[in-house]
């Protein structure tokens, strides 16, 4: 049975809950979806819910009101969206055994342990952003999209895939749709643009880059460093800087957490896609959890050390760069 067929029958309470600092195109897609079931569904309750933080520039997307920070997870129908692991739902992630049913609707690299706990199960990490697939499954279902889905999803559209960089054709094909709806297109790329960066994202950004270790691999250069936050924000500074391929560790509050990064020349060259090949096994390594996309991919554990998570990142990668060779 199709997702919002099913849906239709839902009597209780709904959440939807998206990754740790929710970024836009969890966010848009969060409301695209709540539009969605509330159209089908006018007499439930249907809460936005994000673990922990949500990013500045999608907080822009909604009101107040309407975000519930670390909600409860006891309720009849809890959709997970853009997020491949429990690890990225934390601290929510105990109670997910709460919720009577679990959809997960994603577009990061399948994992198990998401694919286990849900009863539907509807990931393609060929698509470029979420909100394109909560965007195909809206339309499927033949349910009208309200106007603030359009653009949010026109906003999810454009963060995720880096401003349709990374487009396929198929996302082509919906932002058109999207665009002949009448969605404000310029209203949409002022909300994808970030807020002025604050100062210490800045100093994360160049710490990352004065302690810089560089491993020259087969002509490859890998770099590993560490900050107390802005993970991947340094991550993509330093691709920029030269790397082919970055892991930049926080460990704070005894958690770790690992950012990484690659060009897509070195991706294409080596067949390693970080967020299958590299991650999954370095968060196994400091007893967390790793996944992501194939260019943009993290780790999280709350125990780990991070000393020995970047140099497991290095050697996986290193044994992956080889193995091709060989
Ligand atoms: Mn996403």
């Amino acid at each position: 049975m199709d997702f919002f067929e099913w849906a239709r029958g839902i009597q209780g309470k709904v959440l939807i809950l998206s990754h740790q600092n929710a970024d836009l195109d969890a966010v848009c897609s969060s409301i695209a979806m709540k539009d969605a079931l509330g159209a089908i569904n006018p007499e439930i309750e249907i809460v936005i819910g994000v673990p922990g933080s949500i990013s500045k520039n999608a907080k822009r997307m909604v009101d107040d009101f309407e975000i519930q920070i670390n909600p409860s997870l006891d309720v009849e129908l809890l959709v997970i969206l853009d997020s491949s692991t429990l690890e990225q739902i934390s601290p929510l992630d105990g109670d997910v055994k709460l919720a009577k049913h679990v959809a997960v609707i994603d577009h990061h690299a399948p994992h198990q342990e998401t694919q286990e706990i849900s009863d539907f199960y509807i990931v393609d990490d060929s698509a470029s952003s979420t909100a394109e697939l909560v965007f195909e499954l809206i339309v499927g279902a033949g349910i009208e999209i309200s106007e603030r889905s359009r653009l949010a999803i026109l906003v999810g559209i454009l963060a995720d895939s880096a401003r349709l960089r990374l487009a396929t054709s198929k996302t082509i094909q919906i932002f058109a749709r999207l665009l002949e709806s009448g969605v404000d297109y310029q209203k949409a790329l002022l909300l994808v643009e970030l807020p002025e960066d604050d100062i210490s994202a800045k100093i994360a950004c160049l710490k990352a880059a004065s302690r810089m270790k560089i491993h020259k691999i087969d002509g490859w250069i890998l770099v590993t460093t560490k900050v107390n936050s802005f993970e991947a924000k340094s991550a993509n500074g330093i691709i920029a800087l030269g790397a082919d391929c970055v892991f930049v560790g926080s460990a704070t509050k005894g958690e770790v957490q690992i950012s990484a990064r690659a060009r897509q020349n070195f991706l294409k060259e080596t067949g390693i896609s970080l967020g299958r090949d590299v991650m999954p096994a370095a968060g196994e390594s400091v007893g967390g959890s790793g996944g992501g996309h194939k260019e943009a991919a993290g780790v999280k554990s709350k125990s780990g050390n991070l000393e020995s998570g970047l140099a497991e990142c290095v050697k996986i990668t290193e044994g992956l760069i080889k193995r091709r060779k060989g």
